[in-house]
């Protein structure tokens, strides 16, 4: 499983592994009269809004995506949200108010509790918290280059709102599947955020970081985009918080005998159509390999975004043979893929071998589609093989915690020893003297 996964790992992922290392590092862009890397482009964009604010963050809107904007028109007005609103389909609002109830349910039932120990010894007591509250102001990116993407304000807003965030402000391209998406716009009014922006960008994300004149900075950014987006949270990242850095869909299919061909090959094809993106099946059942095959290619025909989603899997998608059950959930875990979609006739055995997965989803009847869009958990995951270590979005991802300590005076002498010890070994005598002084009328 080592050695295939070695030769797997660079030709599957569409962002070369890491996305943001590994693409930061190809073609340069002539866009300041030199050519920079992706990278410096990025630095460029953020120093310059950093230091001069709201005329950068038009200055490259207008540059970039090529829209004239001022600093009105920049944020959705309420008359704005609230006509989306009233022009969306009704039959999608409900469809927004299902999603958006089983995503705070599921959200809200994991939220972490605060938590506390009390060690009691005669007269000492000695009381330890920990409280958890949520972040005062979050922003979120919203993609809106190749598709638009209401889902995507669902499963980052949601579980930031079950985590109690009373300000939310969303970045989202001046596009027409972004700032002027009326789906999009009538999701926001939906949920009740009135903070909506139509930057895109690494300059959105500098925005959101640093504030610019009418808007305020945040605590921490979410949310996916493209090369640029991603570059440039990682570059902000520290200044404020930021959760993983998404990079293109994945999905693993794991399938034994039992898989259904048509079923598998649509889940492929369902994340090979984000585009790019990567479909993997892995079997231990020959047969399986020929059949996905040729229901890659019928459907491949019947689809609208059929040529987008072939180019993907031609790219980066992959039909393996497995030599055991064994083989293939060692490189199952491997990959540490974003989606795992588990086909088998008996999924939790499955289940149980592997480790290394964004979102699993067990047996014929879950396809990822259905976390995409409603089950409860958030979409945003982690790619490029970054499920080793970091995790998907959830409303914990919006609480910061404090540990509270409290020592009354018999606990103070019970553990002065210990502090006078650290002290001494580390000479710092200050620190051993607050404890001294306050146990001097004793002695
Ligand atoms: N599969 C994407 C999420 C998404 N799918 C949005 C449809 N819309 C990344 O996990
Ligand atoms: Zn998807």
């Amino acid at each position: 499983a080592q050695q295939l996964f070695a030769e797997l790992r660079e030709k599957l992922s569409p962002g070369g592994g890491d996305v943001v290392s590994e693409a930061g590092r190809q073609r340069t862009i002539d866009l300041f009269g030199e050519p920079l890397t992706p990278q410096q482009v990025v630095e460029k964009i953020c120093s310059d809004v950093r230091e001069e604010g709201l005329k950068a963050l038009l200055h490259y809107t207008e540059k970039l995506d090529r829209k004239e904007l001022s600093g009105e028109t920049i944020r959705v007005s309420q008359e704005e949200l609230a006509a989306a609103h009233a022009q969306a389909e009704p039959d999608f609002l409900e469809t927004v108010r299902d999603i958006r109830d089983n995503v705070m349910e599921f959200q809200q039932e994991i939220l972490s509790q605060d938590a506390s120990v009390i060690r009691t010894d005669g007269a000492a007591l000695i009381e330890l918290r920990q409280r958890y509250l949520p972040l005062r102001r979050v922003g979120i990116c919203v993609p809106g280059g190749a598709a638009a993407y209401p889902s995507t304000v669902l499963m980052t807003a949601v579980p930031a709102q079950a985590a109690g965030v009373k300000e939310i402000a969303i970045v989202v391209p001046p596009t027409e599947f972004g700032g002027y998406n009326i789906d999009m716009l009538a999701t926001c009014h939906e949920l009740g955020i009135t903070e909506v922006y139509r930057v895109g960008g690494a300059q959105a994300v500098a925005a959101l970081a640093y504030g610019v004149e009418g808007i305020e900075r945040v605590d921490k950014i979410v949310g996916p985009g493209n090369l640029f987006v991603a570059l440039a949270k990682r570059h902000v990242f520290g200044e404020v918080d930021i959760d993983s850095i998404a990079g293109p869909s994945e999905v693993i299919v794991l399938a034994d005998e039992t898989a259904n061909p048509k079923f598998v090959a649509s889940d492929l094809i369902s994340q090979a159509e984000h585009s790019p993106g990567s479909g993997v099946l892995i079997t231990w059942h020959a047969p399986l390999i020929d059949a996905v095959r040729t229901e890659l290619e019928r459907q491949l025909n019947l689809l609208s975004r059929g040529d987008l989603a072939k180019q993907s899997l031609e790219d980066y998608g992959a039909l393996i043979l497995a030599r055991s059950e064994q083989e293939a959930a060692e490189l199952t875990d491997l990959m540490a893929t974003e989606h795992l979609h588990i086909s088998t006739n008996d999924p939790e055995a499955m289940l149980s071998r592997v480790q290394n997965a964004g979102a699993i989803f067990l047996g014929h009847y879950t396809p990822v589609a259905i976390g995409d869009y409603v089950a409860g958990p958030s979409h945003v995951l982690p790619t490029g093989g970054t499920a080793r270590f970091a995790n998907g979005l959830c409303a914990n991802d919006f609480l910061k915690r404090s540990s509270i300590i409290s020592y009354n005076k018999a606990a103070l002498e019970a553990d002065a020893h210990d502090v006078r010890m650290m002290a001494d070994k580390e000479g710092l005598t200050a620190h051993r003297s607050s404890v001294d002084l306050r146990l001097e009328d004793e002695s």
